[in-house]
């Protein structure tokens, strides 16, 4: 690096920390229709990371690279963009206002070019060491070999290194062989609230090492380390060592006089020392103090370069909270904003002349020309088109699976799997599946068996050696289609999101199915909505699930998570209850993960399948009868729109049962009981309440706007109901899944389902327990739908469960 342009990245720095100041400034002062929702956060943390960014992306990232900047940047990443021309003024000037720049950087919501969304701190650092694995799986399969090879970069908070998913991901990456990923930690020793701990970086240091990484702690800048070299030098030193984080801040706040006062306080009648102070101005004096390398471009450089590729590098770099700010180093900085007089004093100081503010060269001391060819030459900008787009793989309309006449969605699950590995296609070359730690347990064990597990480095399987019998081989090597994980669930969403997005990050696409049991979503739903939030795209399967898994154990039993499936943004979930369907099912799934068109709905049910998303399948163990069909194109159709009849209601029906799930045998058996007392008795299948539900909400909203004729499946489906039929509703999960069906077309409504948990037992046993056995169906359509009393009735009602 030669010297002048040492020069033009510290005037580009310097624009950029005006340039973030200024937007969230204006945010809050100017443009001020936030709803009194002040931008917190954001100018503090900005000007932490000013200089290490302008080093970064000015000199340092090819166009290969991938940055997640740590959400409160965000402003400081928007500001370089607009000076490389891949963001507008018009989308600053909205800073977190209506379709302006985002809060938090966004990949969906920006346009200017984020690799990885952030905001929920933790999450966006993990994900870019497992996007380092996805690289590194990628081209170990052979594909994406003309492209060069880019770096996973973090940009992290200190104190958002307390999120418990970093050192998750940290104990995954060093099992994984983790390699070109650097994590560089802006160590302000401030978080939101406060000064952080003393010392932390001496833990983390042990940490990183301990993990396998490479560890460089950038502390003193130049300016300081020259200081040291004198004559007093070392006592400054170790003053600085020594100074707690508290007293730093408070001192950095208060400026030059304090500095020389505290200084000399405690030098006494050392002389070398207070020669070394006192050769300083006040000015000179606080820029010294303040040198830590963080802000210092010359020692950044120098390590970014110096940066060993193969391995896992983490970066301490010593920062200040707020540097170049007025609050800087004060701890209550993080909300806080500049006055106006704040800002016009700085505006002064950096030759900004009132309306030229947006103006990327205003001020600077090196010609607008200089600058700009510089700008064309920044590496990082020469990445025109950063999202690759991969060509979809082409899905058949049929997935095999042999099917058994008693079977469950589970297994079903598994041998859809294994058939799919048994074929030389393109299709089943893209699958990768990944589970944490419950591979076996989730019937993917097959699919593993042929297919084998990924790792870079080849590891037979020791059994098999020693030919001692065994169902599964457990082998190794680099052409693998299986990441197996450790238990932590949060990686596992990660790792989804990393490998969902492959085909824009690595330009290769890759069909992700991720395995776990379904109670444990919970543990990882920051991360699931993490990757949705990202539109990320992979299938998840979740099983068993419920309370149907029974003896296995009351706290694995899960109840909630058909809502969350329902509520989850980019997520369509489904909840199959025989395997035809879901075969059905999956070989949609495959295609809708891959889909990127339009965002207008479908006509004919009022989804955006268009624009595709990920899929949740929420599957059981259980097993039941399996229906013998033929899957017509008709049964198909609705079985992705969300429901069919099973048995369809009749004119004068007086009651429908509409089940989801499991809990189908039940469902079948009560209609059949009930069909002797109560007219014409439907049966409606419902294989996803969350399609069904949100295709209903977008036809009614459809219709609103004047679209009249605006009708969702689920309202054709009730269409034909008389007005007095009752509903009941039943699945194994909470009944405000199904609930909201009777008002569809007004329909009375009984919903059954699960709202405690926490008993083991018999499926026959937890179904009588907690109300959703075909006793319990009965009961409800009866209340429901007044009538002689259902002969049946009176036979279930007498427990054969004694004592349930
Ligand atoms: C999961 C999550 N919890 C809490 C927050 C709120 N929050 C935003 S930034 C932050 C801490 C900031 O400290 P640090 O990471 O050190 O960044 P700095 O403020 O020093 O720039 C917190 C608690 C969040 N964004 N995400
Ligand atoms: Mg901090």
């Amino acid at each position: 690096m030669y010297a002048g342009e040492l020069s033009i990245l510290s005037e580009l720095e310097k624009k950029i920390l005006w340039l973030a100041t200024w937007t969230i400034h204006h945010a809050n002062h100017i443009r001020q229709n936030l709803d009194g929702m002040k931008v917190g956060g954001h100018q503090a943390s900005s000007a932490s990371l000013a200089t290490i960014m302008t080093a970064l992306y000015f000199e340092v990232l090819r166009p290969q690279d991938r940055v997640a900047v740590k959400p409160h940047a965000s402003p400081v990443f928007h500001a370089i963009q607009y000076l490389l021309g891949h963001q507008s003024q018009e989308k600053l000037v909205a800073f977190r206002g209506y379709k302006g720049a985002q809060s938090y950087p966004s990949r969906t919501k920006d346009v200017d070019d984020v690799d990885f969304s952030t905001g929920s701190v933790g999450l966006g650092v993990a994900q870019t060491l497992f996007s380092s694995l996805v690289q590194d799986y990628v081209r170990a399969h052979g594909w994406g070999l003309d492209q060069p090879e880019g770096r996973m970069v973090a940009l992290i908070g200190d104190a958002e290194l307390d999120e418990g998913n970093i050192f998750e991901a940290l104990l995954e990456g060093w099992k994984q062989g983790l390699r070109n990923c650097w994590w560089i930690i802006d160590y302000n020793r401030q978080s939101l609230d406060a000064v952080i701990r003393e010392g932390l970086w001496a833990r983390y240091e042990a940490l990183f090492r301990d993990f396998g990484w490479d560890v460089v702690i950038l502390k003193y800048g130049t300016l300081l380390q020259q200081a040291f070299a004198e004559p007093g030098g070392e006592w400054l030193r170790q003053w600085i060592d020594n100074c707690p984080n508290q007293l730093y801040s408070a001192l950095v706040f208060q400026g030059g006089p304090a500095w020389r006062k505290r200084l000399l306080d405690d030098i006494g009648d050392h002389g070398a020392p207070r020669q070394l102070v006192e050769a300083h101005s006040d000015g000179e004096l606080a820029r010294l103090m303040t040198n830590l390398a963080g802000h210092d471009l010359p020692s950044l450089l120098e390590a970014f370069a110096a940066a060993d590729q193969e391995r896992p590098t983490c970066f301490i770099c010593y920062t200040i909270k707020g540097y170049g700010l007025p609050f800087a180093g004060h701890k209550d900085n993080h909300a806080g904003l500049m006055t106006q007089a704040q800002m016009k004093s700085l505006q002064a100081a950096m030759n900004v002349r009132p309306g030229h503010e947006w103006d990327k060269f205003e001020g600077l001391t090196i010609s607008a020309t200089e600058i700009e060819r510089f700008l064309a030459n920044v590496p990082f900008a020469k990445r025109r088109r950063h999202r690759h787009d991969a060509a979809p793989i082409a899905i058949p309309s049929e997935l095999r699976a042999p099917i058994q006449s008693v079977m469950s969605t589970q297994a079903g699950f598994g041998t859809i799997l294994n058939e799919l590995g048994r074929e030389n296609s393109t299709l089943a070359n893209r699958i990768v599946t990944t589970s944490p730690d419950v591979t076996v347990s989730t019937n993917l064990g097959p699919w593993v068996n042929r297919r084998g597990l990924f790792a870079r480095e080849a590891l037979a399987d020791a059994f098999k050696k020693e030919r001692i019998p065994s169902t599964f081989a457990w082998e190794f090597s680099q052409q693998g289609q299986h990441i197996e994980l450790g238990i932590a669930e949060m990686n596992l969403f990660i790792l989804l999101s990393a490998l969902g997005l492959s085909y824009a990050h690595h330009g290769e696409r890759l069909l992700p199915i991720g395995t776990l049991y379904d109670p444990f979503i919970a543990r990882g739903l920051d991360a699931l909505n993490y990757a949705c939030y990202q539109d990320a795209r992979f299938i998840l399967v979740a099983t068993p699930s419920g309370i149907t898994l029974a003896p296995e154990g009351g706290a694995h039993q899960s109840i909630s998570t058909p809502l969350i499936g329902m509520a989850q943004d980019g997520l369509a979930a489904f909840e199959p209850a025989f395997v035809d369907e879901l075969a059905v099912i999956l070989s949609f799934a495959l295609a809708y993960i891959q889909k990127e068109g339009e965002v207008q709905a479908s006509e004919r049910n009022w989804l955006r399948d268009e624009t595709g998303g990920s899929v949740y399948l929420r599957l059981s163990t259980r097993l039941i009868e399996q229906p013998q069909r033929v899957m017509t194109a008709e049964l198909r159709q609705f079985i992705i729109d969300g429901a069919y009849w099973l048995r369809k209601p009749g004119p004068n029906c007086e009651v429908v049962v509409a089940f989801t799930g499991a809990v189908a045998p039940e469902a079948i058996q009560a209609v059949g009981l009930m069909a002797e007392d109560r007219r014409d008795v439907g049966l409606l299948a419902i294989t996803s309440a969350d399609r069904l539900n949100a295709g209903w909400t977008a036809a009614q909203r459809a219709r609103e706007r004047g679209l009249l004729d605006a009708r969702s499946h689920v309202e054709r489906t009730l269409a034909d109901l008389p007005g007095h039929c009752g509903l009941v509703t039943v699945l194994d999960g909470h009944p405000a899944t199904l609930a909201w069906l009777g008002a569809v077309s007004g329909h009375r409504v009984r919903s059954l389902g699960v709202e405690h948990f926490g008993q083991t037992g018999s499926i026959a046993e937890l179904y009588c327990h907690y109300g959703i056995d075909t006793n319990a169906i009965v009961a409800a359509a009866q209340a429901i739908a007044p009538g002689r009393p259902i002969r049946h009735l009176k036979r279930l009602a007498e427990p054969e469960l004694a004592g349930a």
